[in-house]
């Protein structure tokens, strides 16, 4: 029989310094764990030693003029790391914090979210140190320019097609697609989250936060309730948070806070949107500037907003945002349920309070899929060279989300941890993709 434990240890021995990745690695596992008292012939040893070991790993360097006429470096990632079920897909991350143990745990996320989806996507990240803030629309541009100068050699749209994640919209989706498109002669869908104008699908912009929010209606809704006159609060104020909070409005519920890297807001009387997208979609400010329109809401600095009372929370910022103090807060505030757009936000003690204190917890790679999901959708819109209303791709991103909720549920359930859902996102997309890699054989 596999053993999940001594497997853990060569993986730890072989990435020492990468703890994200690890944390990753380790959630999988303890849900893997559970496979082993129903289905024991099913954790093939042959295919988790491979799967926990990228398939590529590309570093390259990124040299970049300023505005100043000074030369800067930054480091470019990308992890191909499954291929079993489709290319690899997964999205850029421009971030100061970027390393290779960011990029793995994110690649090794996305194999089982790409999975969930159920479209034919293998999992795989990018993206560099390169950090947006503060740089001029031309440094963007240029920095872009450099870093696809190198990546082309390594994508294509049946190789490995990437898109955005924190940092990366689409502003930079467009310098990367001119860039590819130049360098390769070619217009093809090798990237998603393109503008309208040149490829890109409806609903892809809001589709994260949509997802989010339709996973959690459809979480909501078996517990007989719903996003109705409930008090929300989301961290973050980026793409998926912007529309996730768009969209549990329109489902009826307060939102009360956002944040971004420097504080959170607090607007008891409901977030405004349309002054937060001018904030940030416009103008590429502060949230503290929320303030400014908004006099009767608060701005706490250098702080996040879990220890606001609500029903749900939706953390949708960055990887462990939410600590066992803060889970500890929420729930003696009353909270029902945690549902992440962000990857890994939640931190594996954070995890285990809310399971034992029996709070609705829904794990990224389930409730986040939307995005991606979008993502295949726009490949499948690109192919056929089609484009489809903003009515059709909304619905078959709710038909996914809605899919994704009852596979965790039902798989989780027949595994025996009913309700516990990363036991069940995790399960059902380990078996899918270690099916394709049995049948593959060893590659
Ligand atoms: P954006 O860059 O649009 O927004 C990120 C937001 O999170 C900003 O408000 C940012 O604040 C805040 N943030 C980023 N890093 C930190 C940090 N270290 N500490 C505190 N706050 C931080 O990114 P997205 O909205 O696209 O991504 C948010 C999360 O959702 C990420 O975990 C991403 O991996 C995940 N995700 C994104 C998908 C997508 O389609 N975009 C799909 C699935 C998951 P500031 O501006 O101050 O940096
Ligand atoms: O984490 C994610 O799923 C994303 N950043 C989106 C990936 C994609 O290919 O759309």
């Amino acid at each position: 029989m596999t053993d999940l434990k001594a497997l853990y240890e060569t993986v730890k021995q072989r990435n020492a310094n990468d703890a994200e990745f690890l944390q990753a690695v380790e959630e999988v596992f303890e849900s893997l764990s559970v496979i082993a008292d129903v289905h024991p012939e099913k954790l093939y040893e042959d295919v988790l030693s491979r799967l926990v070991e990228p398939e590529r790993q590309i570093i390259f360097r990124v040299p970049w003029v300023d505005d100043n006429g000074k030369t800067q470096v930054n480091r470019g990632f990308r992890i191909q790391f499954n291929s079993a079920i489709g290319p690899y897909k997964g999205g850029l991350r421009f971030h100061p914090s970027v390393n290779v143990s960011i990029i793995k745990f994110l690649g090794f996320e996305q194999i089982f979210k790409n999975a969930l989806t159920t479209l034919p996507m293998g999992g795989g990240k990018g993206g560099s140190d390169f950090d947006p803030k503060g740089k001029s629309d031309a440094e963007v541009m240029r920095f872009c320019q450099s870093f696809m100068t190198e990546l082309y050699r390594h994508i294509g749209p049946n190789t490995d097609v990437p898109a955005g994640d924190i940092g990366v919209g689409g502003r930079e989706i467009g310098y990367l697609f001119g860039q590819y498109k130049r360098i390769q002669n070619e217009f093809s869908g090798v990237l998603t989250g393109k503008g309208l104008t040149y490829g890109g699908s409806l609903v892809r912009t809001e589709a994260t936060g949509y997802g989010l929010c339709y996973f959690t209606e459809a979480m909501l809704k078996d517990k007989g309730t719903s996003f109705e006159n409930k008090t929300v609060v989301i961290s973050g104020s980026g793409n998926v948070a912007i529309y996730a909070c768009q969209k549990a409005q329109e489902l009826g519920a307060k939102v009360v806070t956002l944040s971004d890297s420097s504080g959170f807001i607090y607007d008891p009387n409901g977030i405004d949107l349309a002054t937060v997208k001018d904030i940030k979609e416009v103008r590429r400010g502060r949230i503290k500037e929320y303030l400014e329109m908004h006099p009767d809401a608060t701005y706490t600095e250098g702080a996040r907003p879990w220890s606001i009372p609500c029903d749900i929370a939706l953390p949708c910022a960055t990887q462990n945002e939410l600590n066992l103090e803060e889970a500890k807060e929420l729930v003696k505030n009353g909270v029902m349920a945690v549902c992440e757009g962000a990857n890994m936000p939640t931190t594996p003690d954070a995890i285990h309070y809310l399971l034992e204190n029996k709070i609705l917890y829904a794990p990224g790679k389930a409730s986040n899929a939307g995005g991606v999901a979008c993502s295949g959708l726009e490949m499948s819109q690109n192919a056929e060279h089609l484009s489809w209303t903003f009515e059709d791709v909304d619905r078959k991103l709710k038909d996914i989300m809605v899919n994704i909720f009852e596979t965790c549920r039902d798989t989780a359930a027949e595994y025996g941890h009913p309700d516990q859902y990363v036991v069940g996102a995790n399960i059902a997309s380990y078996l899918k993709v270690a099916e394709a890699m049995k049948a593959q054989g060893c590659v």
